[in-house]
C-alpha cells in the first residue's frame, strides 16, 4: 500500500540499524476498510426485514459504545420504535458503565445494559419492549388479535452477541453463535416463551470508518475477523490503547513495573510482555504472533481486567 511503513523490520532486526516505528493509527484502519459482500447483502436484507417487524433492537458492545454503534442506523431505522442495549458487560469497566448509564439517561435515551453469560438485564428485555410498543399491543387487544406477538428485529455489528441473546431469552439454543465474526449468514426467526417474536439477523459493519479509530477498536474486541488483519499490527496498538487508559492492570497482569514501562514504546513493551510470557524464538526475540495471539485473547476476555475503550462524550471531551 503507498506510503504505508511496517512499524518494525519483516526481516530480523539487526541491532541499531533500523529502528522499529510506532504504528500510526491512520495506517491501521486503511489495512481495514472493507465491506464484503454478504454483509453489503445483509444491510440491504434488514432495511427489507423492517417491514416485518413492529421494533429493532439494537445490540451493542458495552466495552466500544461508539464504535460499535453503526452510524447509519437511524437512518436504517427510520421511524421505527427501538431499544439500544450495551451487550458483554460482564467484560466492559463497572465504572465506565455508570457513566454510560448517566449518560443515556441525561440524553433522554432507553438504554439497557445486558451480559448473556451473567444474565445481566436480561429480565428488563421484554417488559422494555413491551412497553415501547405498547400502544400498538393496545390496538391488538382492542382488534381482539390475542395471538398476534410483537415482532422484533435485533440488529448490530458482527460478533456483538445477537445470536447469543436471542439464546438467552428463548432458553434454548436455537441460532448459531460463536466466538467469530460472521456466524450468523441468513435472518432466523425466534419466537420467545409467547411473548414476543425475534428476528435474529447477520451483523452488519459499516462500509468505511469515519474515524480511524473506530476500525481499531471494532479489531481489539473481536467485530473484524482477524484473519484478513496483521494482527501484530493491531496487537501492538492494543498494547498502546490499553497502557494509555488502563497501564496498572496492564502492567500487573504481565509483570512489568510501572516505572521500567513509563519509558518503552509501544512495541518494546509489547515485547516484553512476550518476553515475560516466555514466547520466545531462537535468538532469544520475542514471538511476535503468539504474544498478538495471547494479548487478543486476553483482552477479548477480560483476563487482563474489565476494560471500556470509549468514554461518553463529556468525558472524552476533557480527554478522560
Ligand atoms: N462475555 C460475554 N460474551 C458474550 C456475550 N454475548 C455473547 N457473547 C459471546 O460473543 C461471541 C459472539 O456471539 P454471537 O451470539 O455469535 O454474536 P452475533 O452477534 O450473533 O455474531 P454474528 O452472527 O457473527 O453477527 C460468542 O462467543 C458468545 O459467547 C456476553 O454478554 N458476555
Ligand atoms: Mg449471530
Amino acid at each position: 500500500m503507498a506510503g504505508y511503513k511496517p512499524y518494525r523490520p519483516k526481516k530480523k532486526k539487526t541491532e541499531n540499524i533500523f529502528k522499529p516505528q510506532e504504528i500510526p493509527a491512520r495506517e491501521v484502519s486503511k489495512v481495514i476498510q472493507w465491506f464484503p459482500g454478504h454483509m453489503a447483502k445483509a444491510k440491504r436484507e434488514i432495511a427489507q426485514s423492517l417491514s416485518l417487524v413492529d421494533a429493532a433492537i439494537e445490540l451493542c458492545d458495552a466495552r466500544i459504545p461508539i464504535s460499535s454503534r453503526n452510524p447509519q442506523i437511524d437512518e436504517i431505522l427510520g421511524s421505527k420504535p427501538s431499544l439500544l442495549i450495551l451487550n458483554k458487560t460482564s467484560l466492559s469497566d463497572p465504572e465506565s458503565n455508570m457513566r454510560w448509564k448517566e449518560y443515556y439517561k441525561s440524553i433522554g435515551k432507553k438504554a439497557i445494559f445486558t451480559d448473556c453469560i451473567t444474565g445481566e438485564g436480561i429480565n428488563d428485555i421484554i417488559p422494555a419492549i413491551r412497553e415501547l410498543l405498547k400502544e400498538k399491543l393496545a390496538r391488538f387487544e382492542e382488534k381482539g388479535m390475542i395471538g398476534r406477538l410483537p415482532r422484533v428485529m435485533i440488529i448490530g455489528i458482527t460478533n456483538s452477541g445477537k445470536s447469543t441473546l436471542v439464546n438467552k431469552l428463548a432458553g434454548t439454543r436455537r441460532a448459531k453463535a460463536e466466538n467469530r465474526p460472521g456466524v450468523t449468514r441468513e435472518n432466523q426467526w425466534v419466537t420467545i416463551k409467547s411473548s414476543i417474536e425475534l428476528l435474529d439477523t447477520p451483523g452488519i459493519l459499516w462500509p468505511k470508518f469515519e474515524d480511524e479509530r473506530t476500525g481499531l477498536r471494532l479489531a481489539y474486541t473481536g467485530a473484524i475477523r482477524d484473519e484478513i488483519l496483521d494482527r501484530e499490527d493491531i496487537a501492538v496498538s492494543l498494547c498502546k490503547t490499553l497502557y494509555k487508559k488502563y497501564p496498572r492492570e496492564l502492567c500487573e497482569r504481565y509483570k512489568i513495573s510501572l516505572e521500567e514501562a513509563e519509558n518503552l514504546m509501544p512495541y518494546e513493551l509489547f515485547e516484553l510482555i512476550g518476553k515475560n510470557r516466555g514466547f520466545l524464538v531462537s535468538g532469544g526475540e520475542t514471538d511476535y504472533a503468539r504474544t498478538s495471539v495471547m494479548l487478543l485473547d486476553e483482552f477479548r476476555s477480560a483476563k487482563i481486567g474489565r476494560m471500556t475503550l470509549e468514554e461518553p462524550p463529556e468525558r472524552q471531551a476533557k480527554n478522560l
